[in-house]
């Protein structure tokens, strides 16, 4: 199987058709490898919030993904977007402020049409996607080998938020724990979730959320060349919002 997988795109609408420029996506043609046909795509999660344009981003995935052209994985946003549209109590902040902003310049029908095109694509979507065999998962903050296969409440939490451990770092964001330090499945596990400013490579994973909405970097992993290509952000940079691993 031969994909490219996209890290968190967070409303970066043009930041994405340029990266699926530069991967040999043909726009004219619905988004048609120019060279393989077969090749596909796969977006790891995080499609909206805090970015200029969730929901063109929201339309382009559901169409992929409804044309079999593209895999999808719900991200923690996605989620919490997914129960704003069910009519959930949530708390219209940590970047949903933006998205619902733009949905509220749509008309009713509009409104209706993206709200639609959402729930379906998370209903339609797994948890995480296992491929290939099994020798390719993805998943949006990641997920341990031994809980390949099974979906639980537990599990959830671990692919929408990683590995947290219920407390605070001294800025108020979770603390995460480093999974992919102790992976040692023979899968390949592409997740995003934590902005980085270099594509992630450690044991068979890859951190591919290279913080495209804080102006880092839109990516792409390929599989199965193990290679990555991006594009520069068009958003302002913000240093401080990119975890440092050394
Ligand atoms: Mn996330």
């Amino acid at each position: 199987m031969k994909i490219d997988i996209i890290g968190d795109i967070h409303g970066c609408y043009e930041e994405l058709l340029l990266l699926l420029e530069k991967l040999g996506y043909q726009k004219n043609n619905h988004f048609v490898h120019r060279d393989e046909q077969d090749r596909k795509l796969a977006f790891v999660g995080d499609l909206t919030d805090r970015g200029p344009n969730s929901v063109a981003v929201i339309q382009l995935v559901s169409q992929l993904v409804e044309a079999g052209q593209a895999y999808y994985v719900p991200g923690n946003h996605c989620d919490k977007l997914y129960r704003y549209f069910q009519g959930r109590k949530v708390q219209i902040t940590h970047g949903l402020e933006t998205t619902v902003a733009e949905l509220k310049e749509l008309s009713k029908k509009e409104y209706n049409r993206i709200r639609e095109q959402f729930l379906t694509l998370v209903d339609k979507s797994p948890l995480y996607q296992v491929l290939d065999n099994r020798q390719l998962v993805i998943a949006h903050a990641g997920i341990r080998s031994e809980d390949i296969g099974t979906v639980n409440k537990r599990v959830k939490t671990f692919v929408l938020y990683g590995d947290i451990t219920g407390e605070n770092n001294p800025d108020g964001t979770p603390i995460r724990r480093d999974w992919a330090q102790k992976h040692e499945g023979k899968e390949w596990i592409v997740y995003g979730h934590t902005p980085v400013r270099k594509p992630r490579f450690i044991n068979r994973s890859v951190n591919i959320d290279t913080g495209c909405i804080f102006g880092g970097a839109l990516s792409a992993f390929r599989y199965p060349e193990i290679t990555t290509i991006h594009v520069d952000s068009l958003q302002p940079f913000v240093q401080e919002k990119f975890k440092s691993f050394d």
